[in-house]
């Protein structure tokens, strides 16, 4: 495969039609390490995952190759702020992904209400545009929903269907203001080269207000922690929409449309929408009044060093530590339990790499010998809001942000 695709070389090739076709069966033909033929069993029912290597990709837990859903080992997100973009989480909708790009002929157009469409090759967006750079956190509406209790239809996800990476790219304001919007403009419209197989599915699209558009921090990206991004993360160009669902960020971006009303294609309405509540949240049973398009990420945090159902030595000085994020107010500060939250104690947060990023967070417990301790972490952010103390619901198992917990014991 050619890496190269600022200069010379033009064309990078993917296996992924063979493996995408073969399905589970492909694992013998890709240069899959040893480890790749073992599995893990989420904690929850249907939670069985195999860990395969796709291309570009190290060994991920697999939830289904057609179309490719890859999920990062939680492990992972214990070694860097950053996600490396080999361990990074992959979601498409849609099967029918291409299997090559040819960056010679491959254009991003801009076009409807604007006075100037625009075809753009990669080069020209490198060249004509400024570079802009941002970390942000990429997270599926539905990360974690296989811990939904009553359980939802939809992937079984556990907490590693989000990532945090160093995006570059073009402000998507930019690329606006040079194809001059019409004054009718409402709503921009994203699609990307994937495109369903003949069932009937509606090819996936995705829209944002003018406003929410034309955010300093909106991108088009071709680059992801340095690197150009993994063809199963969007190659060549990829919307990024820090603190908004992933959802929105389309992959292999080749085409935005400025509309001069409301989007109602499938992929917005029904699909993505969530109760219109302060929660976004139902009691299991109960039936939405209103409900309108997800759109915003609720605060998180999450232990990243220590395993559910680990047991460990007893020590007064026992290191604790995590990451947290929110939709971009930034986060004021996380507190731990060991006791299932009947006291709190105020942790130290890392390096700030941005509103939009991972935040680190550490402390030290003391752990005595021969216990059960229910470790958990809750986070807040700058206006105060913090994550649910216990779990909502809805029936798409969207937005989750309740504290979780671990078991841990202690050797006596
Ligand atoms: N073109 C395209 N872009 C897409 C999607 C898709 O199906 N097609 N899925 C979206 C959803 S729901 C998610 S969670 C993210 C996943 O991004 P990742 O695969 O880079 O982790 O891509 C988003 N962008
Ligand atoms: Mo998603």
């Amino acid at each position: 495969m050619e890496q190269q695709y600022s200069d010379g070389f033009t064309r990078r090739r993917f296996l992924l039609t063979t493996l995408i076709a073969g399905g589970l069966s492909a694992m013998g033909k890709l240069p899959v390490r040893a480890e790749t033929t073992s599995s893990i069993t989420l904690p929850f029912k249907r939670g069985e995952r195999p860990f395969v290597a796709f291309p570009e990709k190290r060994p991920l837990m697999v939830m289904t190759t057609r179309p490719p859903q890859l999920e990062t080992p939680f492990p992972v997100f214990n070694e860097d702020v950053f996600t490396p973009n080999d361990a990074f989480f992959v979601r498409w909708h849609l099967a029918n992904i291409p299997s090559a790009i040819d960056l010679q002929t491959f254009r991003l157009t801009i076009r409807g209400r604007v006075k100037q469409a625009l075809s753009l090759s990669l080069k020209d967006l490198q060249e004509q545009f400024d570079p802009v750079e941002v970390a942000a956190v990429c997270q599926c509406a539905g990360n974690s929903r296989g811990f939904s209790d009553p359980r939802v239809a939809g992937g079984q996800w556990g907490h590693g269907a989000m990532g945090n990476a160093m995006w570059k790219g073009v402000r998507l304001r930019d690329l606006l203001e040079k194809a001059q919007l019409e004054n009718d403009a409402q709503q921009i419209r994203f699609d990307g080269l994937d495109r369903p197989v003949a069932d009937g599915t509606p090819d996936f699209l995705k829209s944002l207000s003018l406003d929410d558009a034309s955010a300093d921090h909106v991108l088009v990206a071709y680059e992801m922690n340095g690197e150009p991004l993994p063809f199963l993360n969007g190659f060549p160009l990829r919307l990024v929409v820090p603190g908004w669902y992933a959802t929105y960020w389309v992959k292999m971006l080749n085409d935005i449309e400025v509309l001069n009303h409301e989007d109602h294609n499938f992929w917005t309405d029904p699909a993505y929408r969530i109760p219109d509540n302060a929660c976004g949240c139902l009691e299991p049973g109960e039936k939405a009044r209103q409900k309108i398009p997800i759109s915003t990420m609720k605060v998180r945090s999450f232990i990243t060093n220590i395993i559910d159902g680990a047991t460990m030595n007893a020590k007064s000085q026992v290191l604790v530590k995590g990451i947290a994020f929110d939709q971009g107010y930034g986060i004021d500060r996380v507190l731990l339990s060991i006791d299932g939250g009947q006291h709190w104690k105020a942790t130290r947060l890392g390096k700030d790499f941005g509103d939009y990023s991972f935040r680190q967070w550490e402390t030290h417990v003391e752990l005595k010998p021969g216990q059960s301790y229910q470790l958990q972490s809750l986070a807040i952010n700058r206006i105060g809001e913090s994550q649910q103390l216990e779990a909502k619901w809805n029936p798409n198992g969207y937005l989750r942000n309740a504290v979780e917990a671990i078991q841990v014991r202690t050797q006596s």
